[in-house]
């Protein structure tokens, strides 16, 4: 049944002010294609736990693969508030379809921009921007998540091509991606990124079922079977757990921005609820105990959304921290946590159904939480920031 999107943007602190009318025009162009083709669809795609491939197109269009990338190489040679703004209009209508432009432009698109040679990055980013060709990124091992640095998938010298071995496993877009961005060791634990290309013998990409989260998102797993990589797939010009790391800090730094989408999207439907559903003879939102959940929601969402605003700007000029953006992401997902929680409990039994999208919100921010770096380990970048000790290891 098609839905009919509602969305009204809190602006609380007016931030709108703050940005530039090219932003403005970002954000709408974003804002019009989830109403018009996210949000009447994704409540389905995700009860039946399918990615809407369809959408990648359109994603493409509206410039949400590699809005950072230069021109040149297809990208949207756009700046950081522009980037931030499309994940948080993508993400407030689904954390999985935000996670398909994270992954795209942040985890496939910089590390060939970033890392890559002239080759490399003409052959690649045209297509990835456009969404021709999609991508995934494979850090994540089975035993190795949080301390990617264990990694034991590896590759070994073998003239003008390596032998690669092992497996990823929670993988984004996996199961579609036509090239996965591997992060993988040689015997003298020298980490590099290598492109490998679906239909390279002995490479597979296995299907993750059964999740109750980001049900509209693909997850799967990347297996390395004695895998021929051509030594012109191997990222030149990083090399060490700074390569994967440095993918992160831009990616991490979507999330920021896409997490306050979701939390947006329940704030505002609550809110709205509030305002027509009657019990006692009155709209519930005239009770003070809905109201002080309603005030705690747009309080940490505008907190957030001024953090967010300046770490873009602190980004645009390259000045914003790994840490700075570390806790950012910390922030909004748990800003978002609990607006959703919240928001779902204003809602009533109608909140636990798929007439709202509150709880698909809710269980999406679970993985959201422990991606790209759980909130414990952001919590411990902080820790370390702030004493200069490492409490990791
Ligand atoms: P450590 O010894 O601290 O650092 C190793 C080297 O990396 C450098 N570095 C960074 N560089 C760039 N950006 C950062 N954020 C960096 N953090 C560290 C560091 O300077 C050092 O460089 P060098 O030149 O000295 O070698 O590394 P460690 O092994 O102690 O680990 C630190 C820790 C725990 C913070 C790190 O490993 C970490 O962040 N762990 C979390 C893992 C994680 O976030 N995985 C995400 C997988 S991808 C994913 O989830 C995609 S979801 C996509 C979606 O669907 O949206
Ligand atoms: P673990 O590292 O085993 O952590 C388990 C618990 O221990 C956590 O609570 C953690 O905070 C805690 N912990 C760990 N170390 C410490 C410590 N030193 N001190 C205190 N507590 C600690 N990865 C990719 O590479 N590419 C992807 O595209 C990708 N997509 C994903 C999509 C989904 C839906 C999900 C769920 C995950 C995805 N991931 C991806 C993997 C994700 O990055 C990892 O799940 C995450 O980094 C945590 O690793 P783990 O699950 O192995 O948990």
């Amino acid at each position: 049944m098609a839905k009919t999107d509602l969305f009204e943007s809190p602006d609380y602190y007016f931030l709108d002010e703050l940005l530039t009318d090219e932003h403005k025009l970002v954000r709408a162009t974003v804002r019009d294609f989830v109403k018009k083709e996210v949000s009447p669809i994704i409540e389905d795609y995700a009860q039946r736990a399918e990615f809407p491939k369809h959408l990648i197109k359109g994603l493409g269009e509206i410039g949400a693969f590699g809005p950072t990338i230069p021109v040149q190489y297809g990208g949207g040679g756009m700046d950081y508030i522009a980037y931030g703004l499309i994940m948080q209009e993508v993400e407030r209508g689904d954390s999985g379809i935000r996670s398909t432009a994270s992954v795209q432009g942040s985890l496939v698109m910089y590390p060939i921009y970033a890392y890559g040679n002239e080759a490399q990055r003409n052959k690649y980013l045209p297509k990835l921007a456009t969404g021709e060709m999609m991508g995934c990124f494979g850090l994540t091992e089975p035993n190795h998540g949080s301390n990617p640095s264990g990694m034991t998938t590896n590759y070994k010298d073998a003239g003008d091509h390596v032998i690669l071995n092992g497996a990823k496993m929670w993988i984004s877009n996996s199961p579609f991606a036509d090239i996965a961005v591997v992060w993988a060791k040689n015997e003298e634990g020298k980490i590099k990124g290598i492109i490998v290309e679906r239909g390279m013998e002995g490479f597979t990409t296995p299907e993750t079922h059964n999740k109750w989260s980001l049900r509209a998102s693909a997850t799967g797993e990347l297996v390395f079977d004695n895998v021929k990589v051509p030594k012109e797939n191997i990222l030149p010009n990083v090399e060490g757990l700074k390569g994967p790391l440095g993918c992160l800090n831009q990616a991490r730094y979507g999330i920021a921005w896409g997490a306050i989408g979701a939390a947006m999207d329940c704030y505002d439907t609550a809110l709205r609820y509030s305002k027509e559903r009657i019990q006692f003879d009155r709209p519930i939102g005239g009770f003070q105990l809905q109201q002080k959940k309603l005030a705690e929601m747009i309080t940490e969402i505008t907190k957030a959304q001024l953090m967010n605003w300046r770490l873009g700007v602190l980004k645009s000029e390259d000045r914003a921290t790994a840490a700075q953006i570390s806790m950012a992401k910390r922030n909004s997902v748990e800003t978002a946590m609990n607006c959703a929680r919240d928001a779902r409990q204003m809602l009533g039994g109608m909140g636990i159904t798929g007439e709202y999208p509150i709880m698909r919100h809710m269980m999406n921010l679970e993985s959201v939480a422990t991606y790209e770096g759980t909130h414990d380990i952001h919590l411990l970048i902080t820790g370390m920031d702030v004493t200069g000790l490492n409490a990791f290891k």
